[in-house]
């Protein structure tokens, strides 16, 4: 087995040789892509090698061998956690997390200067005096659902990740090259920022935000309980200048949106609107709708300056009474969810959650919603009943869907064309298979499935219980992220992965998109550019070797360079109460040689990569001798790369 990895066959034909000994291996031995249905195995096949325990099990487990990369990133929300997670599929193995909204302990996102003004610079005045009157300078968390890349003609290219933070209306920009997060963008006049996709052709020019909770315009206390004054609002967040192009005002709230291949529409989902504010009220309807934009009608306006200015930005009126062009409101049974554009560029899935099935609109049909006396639903073609709490959709390069059914705890796999010709009243039934999922899975993705290069290789499953699937840990308990199998006719499950509080929703991308993925900073990058603009004024090059105590009243800067195994500064002497900042540049140049700065008792550390600058701000509080240290293991003289700090009294 291990001479057959060597000679270049992938783990999906070894996948199927486990299943048929080293013979079906040679057999198929050119022939990639074989998935285990191809061979001849069935989920009964799958199930019973891996509850046997067999040394195959591995194999088919959705593993790759030490030192074996994986076909495929994948990149994960983190729900609650607030940040972004690279997985590799189908190993599923976690290879990095990058903090987005969150506070991190490792990296020092949230506390070193360069991250805190990245989280400032589009911070309202509201929200800061807000946050100060928690003693706050930012949010540190975050609950982040959504993560999605940038397009170019209907394809990934690899430049930016973008996604949402429902908790605190934020929209955040992770660039692709170091894998940091570049932008955060605090969105005026709407509340709970949820569903969040880029448009898809001819760039992402925006990324379309949809803000889910239903508030006053002029959220001031003026008016609160008299829900007529309540908004909700869609916004286009322009992606380049990462700033709101401009926004709609809608009926009723959204949930999740999507884009058309075209660059002409965008669409929404809304699961209140009946603008109620008790379970009941927002259930009370038989029908809830989609909301449609008409980008060209809204840029249109835009540029004839027909908006309203509030706080900032370009606000038009796209409510079902102002009649206006920029919005179409789709009837669509109680309380859809998600909302999933197929790339066959033509059909539209809104999955039904409380009704069992799921409507597909033929977007090409959108113009004509726009004509007078247009019947509303003229764009549905089929709505294939799939079984209970349709949540969201993926679509594989072969014309098929697989719908997660969160009641019923199953993925459902149809046929999007038979759906139409059923629904045409044609006798053939577009269900091809349904597997069991553990349990209640929410998002469900394909590899690129959201793009024109969707491929039917593996689907990942992210279900919101694993119950009794692993060793129990305490009453709360992972998610369940499942690897399936798509390549055959049947789908078979291949591996379970424990996800921590809690993805939504991922995304999985060729290696070959990410090509332009660093291992060593550039030094001009534009990360620290303020910090550099700071030393240039205090006279020290950080490109090079420094070793300068600048002080500036009771400012203290502490300029350090980083060589495995020391910091260029080996002690520095401030007063208590002094704002000390710590500025390291490291100058190793080696991959993976990352060094960090914890400074001992003052909840201070940050990472710096190799070629990076990161700075630090803290006040030294109380008089006496402090360790800092590197917190990254760098060399066997790790441990010995420290400093001391001595903090005087004030009077001395
Ligand atoms: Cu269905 Cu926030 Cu994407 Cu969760 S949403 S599942
Ligand atoms: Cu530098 Cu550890
Ligand atoms: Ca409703």
């Amino acid at each position: 087995m291990e001479s057959t990895v060597k000679k270049g066959l992938s783990r999906r034909t070894l996948l199927g040789a486990s299943a048929g000994g080293a013979v079906a291996a040679s057999a198929f031995g050119g022939s990639l892509v074989m998935g285990p249905a191809a061979l001849g195995l069935g989920v009964t096949g799958a199930a019973t090698a891996m509850s046997g325990g067999s040394a195959r099990a591995a194999g088919a487990d959705g593993s790759v061998a030490p030192s074996q990369l994986d076909d495929y990133y994948g990149f994960w929300s983190s729900g609650q956690t607030g940040e972004m997670r690279i997985l590799g599929i189908p190993s599923m193995r976690e290879l990095m997390r990058v903090p987005v909204f969150n506070r991190c302990s490792a990296t020092g996102w949230g506390q070193t200067n360069e991250s805190i003004r990245i989280h400032q610079r589009t911070m309202t005045e509201k929200t800061k005096k807000q946050l100060a009157a928690n003693g706050k300078k930012i949010h540190d968390n975050g609950d982040l659902h959504h993560v999605h890349m940038s397009f170019t003609e209907g394809k990934y290219d690899g430049r930016y990740l973008f996604m949402n933070d429902k908790a605190n209306t934020r929209v955040a920009r992770v660039r692709c090259d170091v894998m940091k997060t570049d932008a955060i963008l605090e969105i005026p006049n709407a509340k709970g920022i949820h569903g969040l996709r880029p448009q898809k052709w001819p760039r992402s020019n925006y990324v379309f935000c949809n803000g889910e909770d239903e508030a006053p315009l002029n959220n001031d206390g003026s008016t609160m309980t008299d829900v007529s004054t309540y908004v909700n609002i869609f916004t286009a967040v322009d992606a380049d200048k990462w700033e709101v192009a401009w926004q709609v005002q809608v009926s009723g709230n959204l949930d999740n949106c999507d884009a058309d291949y075209e660059g002409k529409w965008a669409f929404s989902t809304s699961y209140n609107s009946e603008m109620g504010m008790t379970l009941e009220e927002m259930t009370k309807s038989e029908m809830d709708h989609v909301v449609v934009f008409n980008i060209a009608e809204i840029e249109k306006a835009i540029a004839a300056g027909q908006y309203e200015e509030i706080n900032g930005v370009k606000v038009l009126d796209g409510r079902k009474e102002a009649k206006s062009l920029f919005t179409r409101y789709i009837p669509i049974a109680n309380n859809p969810h998600g909302c999933n554009m197929a790339p066959d560029k033509k059909h539209l899935v809104i999955n039904g959650k409380l009704s069992p099935t799921v409507t597909v609109l033929d977007v090409t049909r959108f113009d004509a919603l726009f004509y007078e006396n247009a019947e509303p639903r003229s764009a549905v073609v089929a709505e294939p009943q799939l079984g209970l709490g349709p949540l969201h959709t993926a679509f594989d390069g072969r014309g098929n869907a697989y719908t997660s059914l969160f009641l019923d705890s199953q993925v459902v796999k149809w046929n999007i064309d038979e759906a139409i010709r059923a629904h045409a009243g044609e006798k053939v039934d577009p269900i091809k298979d349904k597997i069991d999922v553990h349990y209640q899975p929410g998002h469900l993705k394909t590899v690129m499935g959201e793009t024109l290069d969707a491929t039917s290789d593996w689907l990942v499953c992210l279900c919101k219980f694993s119950k009794d699937r692993f060793l129990n840990v305490g009453p709360l308990k992972p998610e369940n992220d499942q690897l399936i199998d798509i390549s055959g006719d049947k789908m078979v499950l291949v591996h379970d992965g424990p996800t921590f509080a809690e993805p939504h929703d991922a995304i999985a991308v060729h290696p070959s998109i990410m090509s332009n993925i660093k291992s060593v900073w550039d030094r001009n990058d534009p990360m620290w550019a303020e910090t550099r603009a700071q030393a240039e004024k205090d006279g020290v090059n950080i490109d090079e070797w420094t070793d300068e105590v600048v002080r500036d009243g009771n400012k203290v800067r502490v300029y350090m360079t980083s060589v495995a195994p020391a910091f260029s500064v080996e002690s520095f002497t401030v007063k208590e109460g002094d704002e000390v900042t710590i500025i390291v540049t490291n100058l190793d140049e080696i991959d993976d040689l990352t060094h960090g700065f914890t400074m001992g008792n003052h909840g201070v550390a940050m990472e710096v990569g190799p070629q990076q600058t990161s700075s630090v701000t803290f006040v030294a509080a109380t008089p006496g001798v402090y360790w800092y240290y590197c917190q990254w293991f760098c060399h066997a003289l790790h441990m010995e790369m420290r400093g001391r700090m001595f903090v005087e009294p004030k009077e001395a």
